[in-house]
């Protein structure tokens, strides 16, 4: 049986979720202009694209259950950082670091906290860079701040990462030994691709700046 928020619970977490709602829109609308910039002014833009999401009422009781916290509003307030939640997809590993730099220049909000789990994969395999960034919502709000959460992946790690949750969605996270084996050695694999691909384009970046040709690069 699913996890839900009592009636008047449920009335309370629509009203919280209104802020999350102008969070994530403050959020998108600066990483929005990043993108634009890069669009018009840089030779490259190592943004790939940009999703979003608001956790649904039923995703956000499901979580607080399986954190053992009571099935509240200002349980989901105090406790879960991913309301509100925006997925960046870049070309390249190195392109992430640069975004992040970015991020943590933005004046529209505040990093209070970083994982990287690109330097420290986890035990599934699992890499992508998680920040956590808090938004004022200004005079209108009764300066209160709300959290977002940004994570920030290449697309091959994008591909690893929702097979893999949807896997883990239906064992409902306990994934039988051999399929999370299977999904270790990809996610390898996936890594080491990654990094090929990476060099393939710096090699072809070299190329296009000296005007050298590949045999003289030794590639
Ligand atoms: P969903 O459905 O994507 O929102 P938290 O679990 O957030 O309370 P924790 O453990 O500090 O606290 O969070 P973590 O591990 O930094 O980030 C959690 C989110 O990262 C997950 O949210 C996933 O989106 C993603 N994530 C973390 N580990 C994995 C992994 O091994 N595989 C995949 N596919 N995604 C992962 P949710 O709420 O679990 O899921």
């Amino acid at each position: 049986l699913k996890t839900r928020f009592e009636p008047e619970e449920f009335e309370k977490l629509k009203k919280k979720l209104v802020r999350y709602e102008c969070a994530l829109d403050v959020v998108r609308t600066q990483l929005s202009n990043l993108n634009t910039y890069y669009n018009n002014f840089e030779a490259i833009n190592p943004i790939e694209h940009i999703k979003h999401r608001l956790k649904s009422p039923e995703s956000i009781a499901g979580k607080l259950k399986k954190k053992d916290l009571p099935v509240t509003a200002d349980a989901a307030d105090e406790h879960l950082s991913d309301i509100a939640g925006i997925r960046i997809i870049c070309s390249y590993a190195k392109n992430i670091y640069e975004i992040v730099e970015i991020i943590k220049s933005q004046e529209a909000f505040t990093v209070v906290s970083e994982k990287d789990y690109l330097r420290n994969v986890k035990k599934t395999g699992y890499r992508s860079y998680h920040m956590i960034v808090e938004v004022n919502l200004g005079h209108l709000f009764s300066e209160q701040t709300c959290r977002v959460e940004i994570q920030l992946r290449t697309s091959a790690m994008d591909f690893w990462a929702t097979l893999e949750h949807k896997v883990r969605y239906k064992y409902d996270g306990q994934i039988p030994e051999q399929l999370s084996g299977e999904l270790q050695n990809c996610a390898e694999q996936i890594h080491a691709l990654d990094e090929r691909m990476y060099l393939i384009h710096k090699v072809v970046d070299m190329i296009n700046q000296s005007e050298v040709d590949i045999e003289q690069i030794g590639y």
